[in-house]
């Protein structure tokens, strides 16, 4: 069973548990003997079955049972005790015929239980990983002033008692003090416990996490705003110019239907950039209309670090009537993508992207001279219907048979594709622009796409029709045809039944640059969801151990540095992280080496449950976005920077500060 679900499924036993001591609670308030009885036997039995569900997650990794272990157990733990306890025995022996089973003692204990219970999983979803001292004091307060109600409730108050005939005897009169004793002194430890819960659990995170290196050093400061390109190609190498006006636009999809998108010139996707290794890419980005800002990001692309178009990090954000050029040296082969990162899960999603190719100069790379079919196929959704291409999802192209096809997918959207490639063999050529090494044919399989990410598909074009179908949509897709005559008769298998290839075992491994065994640095995120403080605002945010853009700690790294990231995704969504400026290399996915060919991505799907391990080379200093790329998870919280040491930034550091007032 994956860890996602027994994640899931210790979910439902929790709520079993809450659900089951909370009836216990009642029909025992309700002097309801029998069900009382079996209630209650049934919350200790689902609480034991808890105790395992968390030992199995356990197993999986720390990260997933923090706050359960400290916390949420411990605590039902120590009510569901108090509760068989004090109410246990008066049931057993109502069973036999003595009395009703009632009592203050039992009804408060156990529907303590159930608030105990209750609180561990709320704890869970509003706070998560890592659990804090402030977190623990206010729901062990919370749950306490439920049990002081309770008991004001189901018990009657002193004051009342104190009316009543019982106040006259010495000893009614040595219960009402002792009940308000207690009264007073828990409802002051809870509202001291509270209060200093609350107070740590506002204080700031440090600025820096260091990853077990050396913290600053007193280097000298350059400022990412002098980490910008070179001025001149390479020997041999052309100036690619290009000039981007962002702007919105009435877009009109191939199938007729109009959309109003945010675009650069005019154009979904907007122009696409093309170039050969050595040349120099020069591109003037203008704002027409786009009220709130507008920057280009090279998705995948080592820029350097001033060009790499991170608003309030390593530029000032590009307003209407404003411009900024882009100069970086085509030195990567392969198939990227540019964006806007400014309130990016806006813009991306209406509009403002791109594609970026670049093709080997002396054409050594196996086959691609000899490439006569080389498409590239944005994938992008628009209202729901996935447009490839700028195309509507029902492109056709003639490929006559022998013909070498490589089909350059790139996912532009939020979520992952499943890609699968039907009517011919093919081999994965190359995943986020990098080369694997020997790439076997694989066929029937399905291809998961991660958001951001890219996959080279070459293969030789058979004499029969070939279909790229996305998610499933057997109507949609791209069609290769081998001949002019017979459009579009092939008929498409379902697809949805194939299994998916796994790249963590495709190719044959090779050596790598670097021992990343020997990590100068190692950081942990763990990625969830609770409340924290996203640009200023509580929100329920999506965090980066417990914390929210921009208060998660800057990692530091110095240049050189081998860095490690361990990457742990307890949340029920999928998570594509993405670091800025670097390649990173897979080194496992839930403790599972990678075995196949080294695997250089910037985009790593990372689903409910997984722990994946990479690491890269600091060799490219800067200030760099850390982030996931759904780009609205990023946008309510899930972004961080990643620092070298002695870099700075004039922009104000904090990545589009503007971001929130976009709707
Ligand atoms: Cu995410």
């Amino acid at each position: 069973m994956t860890t996602g679900l027994w994640i899931i499924l210790d979910h439902v036993v929790a709520l079993l548990s809450i659900a089951t001591w909370f009836a216990a609670g009642v029909t025992l308030a309700l002097r309801r003997t029998r069900p009382a009885l079996a209630a209650l036997v049934a919350a200790v039995l689902v609480t034991l079955v808890r105790v395992v569900t968390v030992a199995m997650l356990a197993g999986r990794g720390w990260w997933f049972v923090q706050e359960k272990v400290l916390l949420g157990l411990p605590m039902l733990g120590a009510a569901a005790a108090g509760a068989v306890l004090l109410a246990g025995p008066r049931l057993l022996a109502a069973r036999r015929g003595r009395g009703d089973g009632w009592s203050a003692g039992g009804v408060v204990s156990v529907l303590t239980a159930a608030y105990a219970a209750l609180a561990g999983l709320v704890a869970t979803f509003l706070a998560g990983y890592p659990l804090t001292l402030g977190t623990a004091l206010v729901t062990i307060s919370v749950v306490g002033a439920g049990a002081l109600l309770t008991a004001r409730v189901v018990a009657p108050p002193a004051e009342i008692i104190a009316d009543s005939g019982v106040a006259r005897a010495p000893e009614g009169r040595r219960a009402i003090s002792r009940r308000r004793f207690i009264g007073w002194t828990g409802g002051a430890v809870v509202v001291t416990a509270a209060g200093a819960g609350s107070g740590l659990s506002s204080r700031p995170a440090a600025s820096v996490t260091t990853g077990g290196g050396p913290g600053r050093s007193s280097r000298a400061a350059v400022s990412v705003a002098d980490l910008r390109g070179s001025g001149s190609p390479a020997p041999g190498g052309t100036v690619r110019r290009h000039a981007l006006t962002a702007k919105k636009a009435t877009v009109r999809l191939p199938s007729g239907r109009e959309i109003a998108a945010w675009t650069y010139n005019g154009e979904v996707p907007g122009p696409a950039i093309t170039a050969t290794q050595g040349d120099l890419i020069e591109v003037r980005l203008s704002n027409a209309d786009i009220e709130d800002g507008v920057t280009l990001h090279w998705h995948g692309y080592d820029v350097p670090c001033g060009e790499d178009g991170s608003p309030g990090v390593t530029q000032t954000v590009v307003g209407p009537g404003a411009d900024f050029v882009y100069r970086f040296p085509a030195d990567q082969v392969g198939t990227y993508w540019y964006h806007t990162h400014h309130a990016s899960h806006v813009g991306v999603h209406k509009g403002l992207y791109g594609t970026l190719v670049v093709r080997p100069r002396d054409g050594e790379r196996a086959g691609s001279a000899a490439e006569q079919l080389d498409l590239t196929l944005p994938v992008h959704t628009f209202d729901g219907t996935v447009v490839i291409a700028g195309g509507d999802g029902r492109t056709e192209q003639l490929a006559p048979p022998g013909t070498p096809v490589r089909l350059r997918l790139i996912n532009t959207d939020s979520d992952p594709h499943r890609i699968v490639l039907a009517g011919t063999p093919f081999r994965i050529a190359a995943v986020d622009g990098r080369d694997l090494n020997q790439p076997g044919e694989v066929s029937d399989v399905g291809l998961r796409l991660p958001a951001g990410g890219r996959y080279d598909l070459v293969f030789l074009m058979p004499d029969t029709s070939v279909a790229l179908v996305v998610d499933g949509d057997r109507d949609g897709g791209l069609r290769l045809r081998p001949h002019g005559d017979a459009p579009g008769a092939a008929r498409i298998e379902d697809t949805s039944g194939l299994p998916e290839l796994d790249l963590l075992r495709y190719g044959a491994a090779a050596a790598v640059p670097f021992d990343p065994r020997r990590a100068d640095r190692h950081f942990t995120m763990v990625l969830d969801r609770g409340v924290a403080m996203v640009d200023g605002r509580p929100a329920y945010a999506h965090t980066v151990n417990g914390r929210g853009h921009p208060a998660i700690p800057d990692q530091l790294v110095a240049e050189g540095d081998i860095v490690r990231f361990t990457v742990v995704n307890r949340s029920l969504g999928t998570h594509p992280w993405h670091l800025h400026g670097h390649r990173v290399l897979i080194l496992s996915r839930d403790g599972t080496p990678s075995t196949g060919s080294p695997l250089w991505v910037d985009t790593f799907d990372v689903r409910p449950g997984e722990t994946w391990e990479v690491a890269f080379r600091a060799t490219n200093p800067g200030i760099w976005m850390n982030h996931c790329h759904n780009l609205p998870h990023a946008h309510q919280g899930m972004m961080l920077r990643l620092q070298y040491d002695g870099v700075t930034t004039p922009f104000g550091g904090s990545h589009g500060a503007s971001a929130g007032h976009v709707h």
